[in-house]
């Protein structure tokens, strides 16, 4: 399958002034559930991939061992990186996708030298997204990101169908689809030279290019032939809907799920940090004022390492699951 390709604006560079939104761009992220955007961080690689390494080698000891490392609050977490959110080209672009008032709700860091199984990052009606930064050029053969165009639909029964042959939200060390067989064998990433019939999108990138998607789109990346690390960025926005009568109530429900499915083992006592909760910019004060409150009170150090998902975490999962059309009501 041959992924449309967005062609390189008139400008090669997208720097502020230049960069504009198109019904094109807007039309490919709302049907198919994301979108590239070649050169998006030209100007900003260079202090983005210094940043990135400066903090990961703070807060682990070796950052070169073979596995994957994770680090929550990540941009919130620096002076510069955390400058990102006043970037006028940026604000134009989620504010394109999920409204004026969009709502910022934190960012990470990883380190992958893993593929990552067929999953979906949340399954929720509230429009949310991940703006993912790859500071490597990943390819087909080299671990690039591949979605399921289509799948973040929650209320749709091709999504559903598919949604019901994957193992998401169980321990991230399957491959997804393989294991209920529903489409037969042979779409595992996680093993070399699998995964190469089920109807997918390969999003590959170069350094400095922009993927963003719904994250209730089923993504996975495959087990490259020669192990290629990837260095990741991902920042989370979703909309601030009028629809919700609560929606510090609702925010908080997608943080528990968040924090019971991906985030079990960290410890994150803020929900964002401090350069980002203390940020001058009013923009940025803005998209996280209905979050700021809200804290993450989950447990435990992190070493690095995806861990295997409690039962009650996945039990958790599984209800959230059964009750797919309903996006967080869940049933207890
Ligand atoms: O690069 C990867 O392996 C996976 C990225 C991913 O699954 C995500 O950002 O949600």
């Amino acid at each position: 399958m041959r992924f449309f390709k967005f062609k390189k604006s008139v400008s090669n560079s997208f720097d502020d002034m230049n960069f504009v939104v198109t019904p094109a761009m807007i039309n490919f992220y709302n049907a198919f559930g994301f979108l590239k955007i070649q050169g998006f961080f030209q100007s900003e690689y260079q202090m983005i991939s210094e940043r990135f390494d400066k903090l990961m080698s703070e807060r682990f000891k070796d950052v070169n061992q073979p596995k994957n490392f994770l680090y929550p609050q990540f941009i919130d977490s620096d002076e510069k990186l955390s400058d990102l959110l006043i970037l006028p080209k940026l604000n134009r672009l989620i504010s394109a996708l999920m409204g004026d008032d969009f709502v910022y709700k934190g960012s990470d860091g990883n380190i992958f030298n893993n593929p990552t199984p067929w999953h979906r990052d949340y399954l929720i009606r509230t429009r949310s997204a991940k703006v993912l930064i790859y500071l490597e050029q990943n390819d087909e053969l080299s671990g690039a990101i591949r979605m399921i165009p289509g799948t973040h639909f929650v209320d749709d029964s091709y999504s559903s169908s598919v949604g019901d042959a994957l193992t998401w939200p169980e321990p991230p060390v399957q491959g997804g689809f393989d294991e209920k067989q529903k489409f037969g064998l042979g779409h595992n990433p996680m093993e070399f030279g699998r995964n190469l019939e089920l109807p997918q999108a390969v999003v590959s990138n170069a350094p400095g290019d922009l993927i963003i998607f719904n994250h209730n789109l089923i993504h996975c990346t495959n087990r490259p032939k020669k192990p290629k690390r990837r260095r990741l960025l991902g920042l989370h926005f979703c909309v601030n809907s009028k629809k919700m009568t609560s929606f510090d109530e609702i925010a908080q429900n997608e943080i528990r799920t968040l924090s019971s499915v991906e985030m079990e083992s960290f410890k994150l006592e803020k929900m964002f940090g401090p350069y980002v909760y203390n940020h001058k910019s009013p923009i940025v004060q803005r998209m996280i004022a209905p979050l700021k409150g809200l804290s993450l009170k989950t447990e435990g150090p992190f070493d690095g390492l995806y861990q295997k998902q409690s039962d009650a975490s996945i039990e958790f999962c599984n209800r959230l699951k059964l009750n797919r059309f309903k996006g967080l009501e869940y049933s207890n």
